[in-house]
């Protein structure tokens, strides 16, 4: 270690002043919450400092600004992060080790921030970090959730979910600025009037709702620039609880202000599928609303003049959810700075810019025309306008094609379209990987694509070297530290420079002790944490991400149960060497076919762990309440990575990075991002198997799929799956999985297997024979490993930012 030791003597000062005059306390009698608090105090002035000379950088270089907003941020525990973004790990350790403290009791002591549910909200963490890494300035905007996404415990083999309560005990990094709080308005009536000056617009008897920002400083790695992280928090407007005091209606008034408060309470944990609620589509739009006013008003203090917007504010919206920010922005500039329509248009189409996460049709976000229409009034009005004007401009490019036309209005068959929105107005519309930009394009855009060529983009997605490196794997950063300097935490191409190690003997054994101890780090956890034993000399084979259909854990379960029929069947079947199955994924609540397949993995678990011919061989153990920190710990740990989503359906994947970036190898589909690790490591160096996303495609328009004839000719198909019915599983009750049984085979020929799962199974199961032969070789092994890690440059968030700026943002120009 180098640490600065008048730092080190610096930071402990600092901490014994914060324990004292925060919390009365000394170094002797502080508990662990006062100790973590100091600590993190101590950060956070540092942060807040940099803050405050950003802000003014900004202002006096005229920055262009970018607006992330995002319904989801998946930030996890910012301690050890921060510590390391500020260039500091090394004398806070020295600090904690000084005072006789241990430094991962402090880690433990933080509370994660789980504000979204997956991929996407991981993405717009790792972005932030990344973006503020670059200098580029960037305020993030999203809901300060009080629950954020719902802590999951298995009990008798299900999930049970409880809440995430997250900040209760306060959140040490954020700042309230109740200054800078703006109104939100909901429901009334909107009455146009013309005037000398214009259209005048009054909105009345609306309910309001105030939206107070709470900024979380993102450090980036030894940056000057944090990015600011906005979170939302709603609240009853003081004003309208005096109003119903003087009435005297106490009962009304406290009523309200739960209403209000509502708004900003809970994460809703849908994964993927849409579900109309009402309080949803509150949320989205009080996010929207308040990150326009918010920017509209950053801009007129600097600027004065709101015409100049677009040269300095380009927004970008995070999938759909906070698409009002469109017609919000109109509203604001039509009905408060009273620019004519066309103006308005001008600046707000050339704001916006979309990433779209998903292909799957149900999670096409679309509101019931009625709802929104009596919740939003005035937002109503404008989106039908775009929607009359965007019609108008496809008639010329399809004239008489209404069937067209309708499928790509804003507004139709009483539904309120928010991709079709984005498409109709953003300046760019991006995929997160080359395929996904491809199928863009082709399949689920194809209409817009015809009239809108330019429009669309891809940019692969990315993810920070410093959470999934340097925070998650210290011991490995150290190594690469050792070779080839820190450059590659910062700099993406700087991490090939680890190729030529991977040929040296010396580095793979040290390479590969790393990796064991990972493993033991994991076994550790895992006892410590559920009382489970894996065996660290096993291969880790992991698959850790939502429960989703087309992400197929079941593919995997189906396949262990193959295995355990041939190790309890075939007296000759020998496992080259022992694998532990790690799987983690919350389901989302109010999805039965996702739940039954959590209580199905753990009923192969109970099966497969006690049976006297498979528990040495193989085991299963099902990882409760996967969220950021147990990524820290799983991913360094795994040997191989389960990517196995049906092919044209997981828009790009980024655990798939992580994994591949801590040396596990991948067994994966041609999908989405997997493609581009293939491309990047090499064939030799990857498991791919199973149907392409043109095979799926041609399957599915051809009707031609027939899952029970694959069932019916082979043998090891129909012994897996019978596995499900035949009493082998009963979990107390034989037909607990006849749902999925029957999902696989019967159904209209479309919806059987629909994720076509039966189809993949033997190529799986050739992949992962492969995958083990290797394995149990295991010098090669390690060298295919250390060069996963060598090739997973290309996959840092810098990276993807950086594209991101060159086609779209134009910042710091
Ligand atoms: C849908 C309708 C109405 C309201 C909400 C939603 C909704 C909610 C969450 C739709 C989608 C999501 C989340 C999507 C998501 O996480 N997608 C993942 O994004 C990652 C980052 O780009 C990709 O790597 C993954 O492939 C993709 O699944």
């Amino acid at each position: 270690m180098t640490t600065d030791k008048k730092r080190v003597a610096e930071i402990k000062e600092t901490i014994i002043k914060k324990l004292k005059r925060d919390f009365g306390r000394t170094l002797e009698n502080a508990t662990d919450e006062d100790m973590f608090q100091a600590v993190a105090l101590s950060l956070r002035d540092m942060m807040l400092e940099r803050l405050a000379g950003a802000e003014l950088e900004i202002e006096e270089k005229r920055l262009k600004r970018l607006y992330y907003l995002s319904a989801e941020y998946l930030v996890g525990r910012a301690l050890v992060n921060n510590m390391i973004s500020l260039d500091l790990l090394d004398e806070y350790k020295a600090v904690m080790q000084d005072i006789g403290y241990p430094f991962d009791r402090l880690e433990n002591e933080e509370f994660e921030a789980g504000l979204g549910n997956g991929g996407l909200g991981r993405l717009a963490a790792c972005f932030l970090d990344s973006l503020s890494t670059l200098n580029l300035p960037v305020v993030g905007h999203g809901i300060r959730y009080e629950y954020g996404i719902f802590r999951q415990r298995i009990v008798n083999g299900e999930q049970v979910e409880e809440p995430d309560d997250w900040t209760q005990k306060g959140d040490v990094w954020e700042v309230e600025r109740r200054e800078e709080q703006v109104e939100i308005r909901f429901e009334g009536d909107v009455e146009e009037n013309w005037t000398e000056n214009g259209l005048n617009i009054i909105h009345r008897n609306y309910q309001a709702v105030m939206a107070v920002p709470y900024d979380m400083p993102i450090i980036g790695y030894k940056s000057h620039m944090p990015a600011t992280l906005r979170l939302w928090k709603a609240e009853c407007p003081a004003a309208f609880d005096l109003h119903s005091f003087n009435k005297g209606d106490y009962m009304c008034m406290l009523k309200q202000r739960e209403l209000a408060e509502t708004i900003s309470k809970v994460l809703y944990p849908e994964d993927d599928h849409i579900a109309g609620q009402m309080l949803r589509l509150k949320q989205y739009y009080f996010l929207a609303s308040a990150a326009m006013q918010s920017m509209v008003r950053d801009h007129k203090k600097r600027y004065g003049d709101i015409r100049t917007l677009p040269d300095k504010a380009v927004v970008q919206i995070n999938d759909t959810h906070p698409a009002l920010a469109i017609p919000e922005l109109m509203r604001l500039l039509m009905d408060e700075e009273h620019m004519g329509w066309d103006d308005a248009y001008g600046i707000v189409s050339r704001i916006f810019n979309y990433t779209n996460h998903t292909v799957m049709r149900e999670a096409l976000e679309a509101w019931p025309e009625q709802l929104f229409k009596s919740l939003l009034p005035r937002i109503y009005a404008i989106i039908s306008a775009i929607s009359e004007r965007f019609n108008q401009k496809l008639w010329q490019a399809f004239p008489g094609d209404w069937d067209r036309i309708s499928h790509m209005s804003v507004i139709a068959y009483d539904e309120v379209r928010m991709a079709n929105l984005c498409l109709a107005v953003c300046g760019k519309v991006n995929g997160v990987s080359q395929l996904h930009g491809n199928i863009l394009k082709t399949r689920t855009f194809r209409d817009f694509y015809v009239v809108f060529p330019e429009k669309f983009t891809a940019v692969t997605n990315g993810i920070t070297m410093r959470r999934w490196l340097a925070v998650s794997n210290p011991k490995l950063t150290a190594l690469i530290k050792d070779c080839i300097g820190d450059g590659f935490l910062i700099d993406h191409t700087e991490l090939q420079r680890l190729k030529p190690y991977t040929e040296k003997k010396r580095f793979l054994e040290e390479y590969a002790q790393i990796k064991a101890e990972n493993k033991k780090r994991l076994a550790d956890y895992v006892k410590r944490t559920q009382g489970a034993v894996i065996n660290p000399d096993s291969l880790f084979d992991v698959q850790a991400k939502r429960l989703h259909e087309y992400k197929r854990q079941l593919l995997k379960v189906l396949h262990i149960l193959h295995l355990f029929n041939r190790l309890t069947q075939d007296g000759s079947f020998e496992m080259p060497v022992p694998v532990t199955f790690l799987f983690a994924a919350k389901a989302s609540p109010g999805y039965g076919k996702a739940k039954d397949i959590i209580r199905l993995i753990n009923a192969v678990a109970e099966l497969v762990n006690t049976h006297p011919a498979a528990k040495d061989k193989i085991s299963v153990v099902f990882l409760e309440n996967y969220n950021v920190s147990l990524a820290e710990v799983l991913i360094p740990a795994a040997d191989l990575s389960e990517q196995i989503s049906t092919a044209g359906r997981e828009a790009s994947g980024t655990g798939n990075m992580k994994f591949m970036l801590n040396g596990a190898l991948t067994i994966g589909t041609m999908d989405g991002a997997n493609i581009e690790i293939l491309e990047q490591v090499g064939k030799e160096n990857i498991f791919i198997f199973g149907a392409s996303a043109q095979e799926i495609a041609n399957m599915e328009t051809g009707h031609i799929y027939r899952p029970k004839a694959l069932f019916d000719s082979d043998k090891n198909i129909r012994d897996a799956v019978s596995r499900l019915t035949d009493g082998t599983l009963s979990a107390g009750d034989s037909r607990r999985f006849e749902g999925i049984y029957n999902s696989l085979l019967y159904g209209d020929y479309d919806s059987a297997d629909k994720y076509f799962v039966l189809y993949d199974f033997e190529a799986y199961g050739a992949a992962f024979e492969t995958a083990l032969s290797v394995y149990a070789g295991q010098s090669d092994w390690m060298k295919k490993a250390a060069l996963n890690t060598a090739c997973a440059g290309f996959f840092s968030a810098e990276r993807a930012v950086e594209e991101y700026n060159r086609k779209i943002w134009r910042l710091r120009e």
